[in-house]
């Protein structure tokens, strides 16, 4: 039973298989004068309260919130540790509101208790692209843990984004609630194997030594490619044209602008790495790849705090192959310093994950849309789009 999610617009898992039902919106939009004017309630110690990540002093009560509290895999060794850098790209793209900052204090300490967030997007479903709202960073204290706080700010964020006339949404989870509209799964490239082995992030092999581990996982100095570089901001109309031609072929996927791919693409240090290849003769770029970065704290180890994750982000092949341009990616991740190298199976990925020594993780990521329905399940290859 799911005494919340039954009761709103998403995809239930009693219609799955129901080919009756029309592909789309679930809800029709309410006239604006409908929307609720108030916040919802809160219990009483707690109230609501808008978060200014532009304030150093707000973003570190964000940043401790969730560092303190955010995700962990399934035997609590590791917990998502996102940068205050990260948290200021991720929530202020172009176009964003404020007012979609939602945090929840205690009363009395005005201490920071719980926190969620949503960003405007604009997605492509099909043939259907329409407004969006990406939403993550749903955080409450572990203190506050099963006291259903979660659904009310879920309401409350929703309000919100209604108040802005946009009416769906996109997400990803760790659970499953109704419904995915698909189930990818994570695989992990080792860059540094032994300190992966020795925090306990993966484990020695069947007859294996550490020392012909470390041979297997060895990559070579420099990158392959011929006109392999950084992203520059002169790349950005090139880029995004590349990539709207590149991310037709999916069933889902974001609708970006050069706007947005400056934002989203362009590197930033710490937070977005970006790379193309421009073609020694004709100048034309012709492939591009790109990760973030996404820290987890290692909890409980005596010797290492923090693990460097590198997430595959976007990547597009047209003239290098796509095996080859991810080679290369994963030289430069290692040669800047990362443990590992992260990627989903959606898009194309599964031509090069087995090749180039990614492993399977155990943990499965949720794909939702929220007031849209899908009549069936999308494999994570028809999905071209990567949240944070
Ligand atoms: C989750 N991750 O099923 P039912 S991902 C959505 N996403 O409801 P309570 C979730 N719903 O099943 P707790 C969820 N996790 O009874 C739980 N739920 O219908 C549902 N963890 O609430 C759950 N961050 O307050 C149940 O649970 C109800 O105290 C139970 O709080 C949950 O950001 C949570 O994993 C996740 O901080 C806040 O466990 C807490 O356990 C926590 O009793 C660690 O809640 C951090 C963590 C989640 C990361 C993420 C995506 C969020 C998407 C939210 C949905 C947005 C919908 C779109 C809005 C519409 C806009 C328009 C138009
Ligand atoms: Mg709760």
């Amino acid at each position: 039973r799911h005494r919340f999610w039954e009761t709103q617009p998403v995809g239930q898992f009693r219609d799955l298989g129901d080919t009756s039902l029309p592909e789309g919106p679930i809800e029709a939009p309410t006239p604006l004068s409908d929307v609720r004017r108030d916040p919802y309630n809160l219990p009483a110690q707690y109230e609501w309260t808008t978060c200014d990540i532009d304030d150093d002093h707000t973003c570190t009560e964000v940043y401790n919130l969730l560092t303190q509290n955010y995700v962990e895999d399934d035997e609590n060794m590791f917990r998502f540790n996102y940068s205050m850098e990260f948290l200021r790209w991720a929530l202020r793209p172009p176009g964003y509101f404020k007012s979609w900052h939602i945090g929840v204090r205690a009363k009395a300490s005005q201490k920071l208790v719980a926190f969620i967030t949503g960003v405007p997007a604009r997605i492509r479903v099909r043939d259907d692209v329409v407004k969006w709202r990406r939403s993550t960073f749903l955080c409450v204290h572990k203190k506050l843990r099963s006291k259903r706080l979660a659904p009310v700010m879920i309401k409350e964020v929703t309000r919100r984004v209604h108040l802005e006339n946009i009416w769906q949404a996109s997400y990803t989870a760790g659970v499953v609630i109704p419904t995915p509209i698909s189930t990818c799964r994570y695989w992990h490239r080792s860059l540094n194997p032994k300190k992966l082995i020795d925090v306990g992030f993966s484990r020695l092999g069947a007859r294996m030594t550490m020392s012909r581990t470390v041979k297997l996982y060895k990559l070579p100095e420099s990158t392959v490619t011929k006109g392999f570089r950084k992203m520059e901001l002169r790349d950005v109309p090139a880029v995004t044209r590349l990539l709207k031609e590149y991310l037709r072929q999916f069933a889902v996927a974001p609708d970006f602008d050069q706007d947005d791919v400056e934002h989203w693409l362009l590197p930033l240090e710490n937070v977005v790495d970006s790379y193309l290849v421009e073609s020694p003769e004709t100048h034309e770029i012709t492939d591009f790849c790109s990760f973030y970065t996404l820290p987890s704290s290692i909890l409980n180890n005596p010797n290492y705090s923090l693990l460097k994750a590198a997430y595959s982000y976007y990547n597009v092949s047209t003239k290098t192959p796509l095996q080859q341009l991810m080679n290369d990616a994963l030289i430069v991740a290692k040669k800047n310093d990362y443990d590992v190298f992260n990627a989903l199976d959606v898009m194309q990925n599964e031509s090069f994950l087995k090749e180039l020594k990614f492993g399977p993780g155990d943990g499965h990521l949720h794909y939702y849309l929220y007031n849209y329905r899908i009549r069936k399940a999308l494999h994570p290859s028809e999905l071209g789009l990567v949240l944070l």
